[in-house]
């Protein structure tokens, strides 16, 4: 099987009420792991690059190793995807490279320069075969260069939504209704507003909704980091039960950066203080590989519902 587009699979989660994890990755440990926990679940994935881990491996290794891992698991439908395109260019790029989807993240643009820039992106895009993620409303946080103060997050607005959907064309649509990117998401108690995805859902029923900033900011990964030398205090992620209720009420897509790079560092960081002596790559990187692995699966089975629907 080649990289498959995510059309089939979102059909699939809509109509059987789970979720798929899109799972960034910028190096060779990452993507095995990645892949490997969706093989050992039955489950599809998405691999996923932002234009920052693309400036890092550079598209020809990313692409490469993304084939690879396509020739090691025939039977998982993977998806290659472009996190938070900045421009046409980089979403140009992406499609010409062989990414068989793109996101097109025009939510610091107004609501008619966000159409405007989404449909040229779908245009070139469904014209290669490739399918169109779009941003409506802004996440809390830090991602990639853009800083959104928390004070100035702006859920999404639902019947704006319907508009964007219709006037684009787009394939799917990331929403904001609490999330926000990295390690801190949450001063107090977390909230996510179902009320407000339930509205979008009633309005764009056929159009899979993504959900960014979704890492759970595993507390054994974080106490694991602290524990061996790091220094990661009240970091605080989305539950898995959020996570889940959103997976069964109409969120397709779940993104999942930061509890990758917890478990990696959380792995290398154990072997570090475990054994000083330990200077070849392979005797830290493996435990590390074995621990987002782990974590990967964790989330296919026990949160998300995408595992034996390959
Ligand atoms: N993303 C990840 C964005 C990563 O430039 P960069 O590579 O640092 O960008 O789109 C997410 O939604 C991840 O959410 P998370 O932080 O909750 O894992
Ligand atoms: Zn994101």
């Amino acid at each position: 099987m080649a990289l498959v587009t995510t059309k089939e699979m979102f059909e699939k989660s809509m109509k059987e009420g789970f979720a798929i994890g899109a799972f960034n990755v910028n190096n060779m440990e990452l993507i095995q792991a990645i892949v490997d926990a969706a093989a050992e679940q039955n489950s599809p994935v998405i691999l996923q690059a932002s234009s920052s881990a693309i400036k890092y491996a550079k598209i020809n290794y990313l692409m490469k190793m993304v084939e690879a891992a396509v020739e090691e698991h025939p039977n998982i439908p993977i998806a290659m995807h472009l996190d938070h395109g900045p421009d046409f260019e980089t979403c140009k790029m992406c499609v010409d490279a062989g990414f068989t989807s793109v996101m097109f993240d025009g939510s610091k643009y107004d609501f008619e320069e966000n159409i405007r820039l989404t449909k040229e992106v779908v245009d070139y895009a469904h014209a290669h075969g490739v399918v169109v993620e779009a941003e409506l409303g802004k996440l809390a946080g830090i991602e990639d260069d853009v800083n959104v103060a928390a004070s100035d997050a702006i859920y999404t607005d639902p019947a704006q939504a319907e508009e964007f959907v219709r006037r684009t064309g787009v394939d799917s649509l990331a929403i904001a209704i609490g999330t926000s990117h990295g390690a801190y998401k949450f001063k107090g108690e977390a909230k996510l507003r179902f009320d407000i995805l339930k509205e979008i859902k009633i309005r764009i029923p056929n159009t899979p909704i993504v959900l960014h900033g979704a890492s759970t900011v595993i507390p054994e990964l974080v106490e694991m980091c602290n524990k061996y030398g790091g220094n990661i205090p009240g970091a605080k992620g989305v539950p898995d039960e959020m996570l889940h209720e959103a997976s069964v009420s109409g969120v397709s897509k779940i993104n999942v950066d930061t509890d990758l790079r917890l478990a990696m560092t959380a792995g290398i960081r154990k072997v570090f203080v475990e054994d000083p002596s330990a200077f070849d790559p392979r005797k830290y990187l493996k435990p590390a590989r074995e621990l987002i692995q782990q974590t990967v699966a964790h989330k296919m089975k026990d949160v998300f519902g995408s595992a034996n629907k390959a």
